[in-house]
């Protein structure tokens, strides 16, 4: 049995959820984290010592971060097509899962944070304005890595896919004026239709 500790408006959860949807595993998924707490406790610090969510037990292995969570599970029970066992063509798949916390999200989450997560009066335009224009680059990256292919690794549904979904997810939400990116925003609609994303991309963002 899987368990998933994290709660759904945490996009590293996110993306561990929509992962074990995608592979059809059965789960149990423990609210924790933000509004759920938990984190703190002796129990949770003994899972990840970081006290952060996501963190999952598989039949008790135990393994916290995200990427390598979705990495995990992909090799283990996706296929060649979610997850090439071919070195060089899973390594561009990881590529992109790794881009898009620490490119795409690093540019963003600022302008996500002050807009979404922050009170009007306590909001800081600079920073808001900075993040949106050091992510309007990346999105520019995106849009073009998806102009001559279905999915972000090419024609078939991928990791990558996931965690680039629910960053565009975030970025497609953000209630700003943004470029018009007509692939990037093609995509996303592609992806976040899916039947495993359902319930887990949800607007407003909060
Ligand atoms: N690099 C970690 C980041 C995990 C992280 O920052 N989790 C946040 C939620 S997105 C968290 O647990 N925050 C503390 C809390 O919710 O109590 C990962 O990708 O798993």
């Amino acid at each position: 049995m899987l368990t998933i500790w994290g709660g759904l408006k945490s996009n590293n959860v996110q993306k561990v959820v929509w992962t074990a949807n995608e592979l059809a595993l059965k789960y149990v998924l423990v609210p924790a984290g933000m509004e759920h707490g938990m984190t703190g406790s002796a129990e949770f610090r003994a899972l990840n010592p970081n006290g952060l969510v996501p963190v999952i037990d598989d039949g008790g292995f135990v393994l916290w971060e995200s990427n390598a969570i979705v990495r995990y599970l992909a090799a283990m029970y996706g296929d060649a097509n979610f997850f090439p066992k071919d070195i060089r063509a899973r390594a561009l798949i990881d590529r992109w899962m790794d881009w898009a916390n620490l490119q795409f999200y690093s540019a963003m989450g600022p302008a996500f944070h002050q807009l979404v997560r922050t009170e009007a009066e306590k909001r800081n335009q600079n920073l808001i304005e900075e993040s949106l224009a050091k992510a309007e680059k990346f999105a520019e990256i995106l849009d073009r890595q998806l102009s001559d292919r279905q999915f972000v690794g090419g024609e078939h549904f991928s990791a990558a896919d996931i965690c680039l979904g629910v960053i565009a997810h975030r970025w497609i939400g953000l209630p700003t004026k943004k470029t018009i990116r007509p692939n990037l925003e093609r995509w996303y609609r592609t992806v976040s239709q899916r039947d495993a994303a359902k319930d887990i991309l949800v607007f407003p963002l909060r």
